[in-house]
């Protein structure tokens, strides 16, 4: 099974097969979870049962970018993460930052973040140079437009081909400014229809260009419910545990997923079941 390692300014993280990125959205808006983490108390106890449930990491998000969102100020993702951030770095709980804003990036940083999770994929260049400043790695996701207007008419000629070069063109950026390791995201939902994201998920291979390790992020969202029927995004966990196994299978080393402990379970019994087909 492939061994991925990734070494950030706090410690190397290693794993096996496919990991599991917890979410926490320290917002009062976001799609499925928004409120549920209202303090700083609360938050952090859903890192620890996030870590417990066998997540890798944590992802702290205090901006929902789901479609029509206008985005919050500098200052509001501060004030909800750096009450959060510090207790979870002295609890030792490896997390990134999910911020497009550099000054936030750089406090998150300064207090115990481990990696970046832009879902601009470095657009703004001081994102890179402050990742590359505190020698961290970034999850480069590709968007189409802003979250704002992204749904009203995403367009592509082929979108696999058209992801895949804006997102290599995104990595070399990162190399450049002087990031050594990035995470490729094809951004399911980001300016995409549900034939673009279905079109991705089928070619996830086809992404990749240069080794760079994978992560698929479906979780909960509009395209689980298109997929499945579902209008509640709450409950969507088992579409998403479908749509993160068959994206495990063709070379996903993260997943960022809400139901930590159901995908970790159901890819401990995929991978031993794979394991055991092949020997
Ligand atoms: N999706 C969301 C947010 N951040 N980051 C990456 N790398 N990949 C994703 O697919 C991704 C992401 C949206 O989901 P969520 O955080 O659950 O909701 P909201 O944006 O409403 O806070």
């Amino acid at each position: 099974m492939k061994q991925s390692e990734l070494t950030t300014p706090r410690g190397v993280l290693r794993w096996r097969g496919t990991a599991v990125m917890g979410i926490l959205n320290v917002t009062p808006d976001s799609f499925s979870d928004g409120g549920r983490h209202a303090t700083a108390d609360a938050a952090v106890r859903a890192a620890v049962t996030l870590l417990q449930d066998g997540a890798l990491l944590v992802d702290v998000g205090a901006e929902s970018t789901r479609p029509g969102s206008e985005g919050s100020s500098a200052e509001t993702e501060l004030a909800r993460l750096l009450p959060v951030l510090g207790r979870l770095a002295a609890l030792g709980i490896p997390f990134s930052v999910d911020t497009r804003k550099p000054e936030v990036a750089e406090a998150a940083f300064r207090a115990g973040a481990w990696l970046l999770n832009d879902v601009g994929g470095f657009r703004d260049p001081a994102l890179a140079e402050v990742c590359a400043r505190h020698g961290a790695p970034a999850v480069l996701m590709h968007m189409q437009g802003e979250p704002a207007t992204m749904q009203d008419n995403p367009t592509y000629g082929d979108v696999v081909r058209e992801v895949a070069a804006e997102l290599r063109a995104a990595a070399d950026r990162a190399r450049a400014a002087g990031v050594k390791e990035v995470i490729i995201d094809p951004g399911i939902g980001f300016g995409k229809t549900f034939h673009h994201n279905v079109q991705l998920l089928a070619h996830l291979e086809e992404l990749r260009s240069d080794g760079e390790l994978l992560l698929v992020g479906a979780s909960r969202k509009g395209f689980i419910g298109r997929l499945t029927g579902e209008r509640h995004a709450a409950r969507r966990d088992p579409g998403s545990v479908a749509v993160h196994l068959h994206a495990a299978r063709n070379g996903a080393d993260l997943v960022r997923v809400h139901d930590v402990r159901a995908h970790v379970q159901a890819l401990a019994a995929q991978t031993a079941l794979l394991e055991a087909m092949n020997e």
